[in-house]
């Protein structure tokens, strides 16, 4: 009988998912969901055939360095690779898989759930009641911002792009984009969206700006401080990628300095840890801060349990698995 591969999953998974993994697979599972320990990690890669990280491991070049000669497949849970050197892993000729496709709608969804709760004061208004503080209704009181009408520029109109773009329309927003290429014409004519292909310019013009590229070396702290300047002080940023793309010091100091009206983050450049002066905004209302979790529904998790799981079955049967990361992607 073919031995079955050593799978060693960093993190609690859903039921489903780890049960299929257990009938497929030798899964080693982690029933407590305590992240790994630098040791912990060295010691998966040094016995594993297939390592399934998340988000919340940072599976770099010293750490593959140490890997062991079984190590073969890096089948992350999770769409964004940026937790894991890539190239590192392909030079040792470990194929690295992610789960693409199967968490657009949900993170499309939280993103236009922040580009109103910054607009329309959602999570401000709806601390009022529970904390007491309700006096009664007033015309002027507790007022956000229209959002028909407005413009939405869209940083990165891969599939979430395209979901969210899809939804503002719904809401009466006009679509703008930068990209490095111009999406399909007919996409481009369905959304009637308006290509700009100097994000600074693009910058300049937009009320809502909405970052939803991939975290690569070329896009780190791509807002930055200067191209955050650009922005209308009447404007709003939301951000379901990667906090890396914002240089997120910047952004806290513009919005202090109300030359940014606000901002609805759901991901942070040292996440967990959250910049205090972010914090500080939230409590005063101007940001609206989200614990990583545009992709969490129940049914999204297992969507991405069973992309992994075809990953590595696949990938053991002697195929091409389908979600496999090229170095063009990067
Ligand atoms: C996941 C994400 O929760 O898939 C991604 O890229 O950012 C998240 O939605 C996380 O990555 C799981 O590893």
């Amino acid at each position: 009988m073919k031995k079955r591969p050593l799978v060693v999953v960093t993190r609690r998974l859903p039921g489903v998912v780890e049960t299929r993994m257990r009938e497929l697979f030798d899964a080693r599972l982690n029933l407590e969901d305590k992240p790994l320990s630098a040791e912990e990690l060295v010691a998966a890669v040094k016995s594993a055939d297939v390592l399934v990280p998340t988000v919340t491991d940072e599976i770099d070049a010293p750490l593959l360095a140490q890997a062991g000669p079984n190590l073969k497949l890096i089948a992350n849970f999770g769409n964004g690779v940026d937790n894991i050197d890539v190239q590192a892993a392909l030079s040792r000729g470990i194929t690295v898989t992610n789960t693409p496709g199967v968490l657009t709608e949900d993170t499309a969804d939280m993103t236009m759930a922040l580009i109103l709760a910054v607009a329309r004061r959602v999570a401000e208004g709806a601390k009022v009641i529970p904390e007491g503080d309700w006096v009664g209704w007033s015309p002027t009181w507790m007022l956000g911002h229209r959002i028909t009408g407005k413009r939405l520029g869209i940083v990165g109109m891969g599939r979430i792009g395209q979901a969210l773009a899809r939804r503002a329309r719904a809401f009466g927003l006009s679509i703008h984009y930068h990209n490095r290429r111009h999406v399909a014409a007919q996409i481009e004519e369905e959304l009637e969206a308006t290509y700009w292909d100097s994000l600074d310019q693009m910058l300049a013009r937009m009320d809502i700006v909405s970052v939803n590229c991939p975290h690569t070396p070329a896009t780190y702290h791509l807002l930055s401080a200067r191209r955050l300047k650009l922005m209308k002080p009447d404007a709003v940023i939301v951000n379901t990628a990667r906090g890396e793309i914002i240089d997120e010091t910047a952004l806290a100091r513009l919005i202090e300095a109300d030359s940014i009206a606000g901002a609805g983050l759901d991901v942070f450049e040292h996440e967990p840890a959250v910049n205090p002066r972010l914090v500080k905004l939230a409590r005063q209302g101007k940001v609206v801060l989200l614990p990583h979790l545009a992709s969490n529904t129940y049914e999204g998790r297992i969507d991405m349990g069973e992309k992994v799981i075809v990953n590595i079955k696949t990938f053991f049967d002697g195929h091409r698995p389908p979600d496999r990361v090229l170095p063009s992607m990067l």
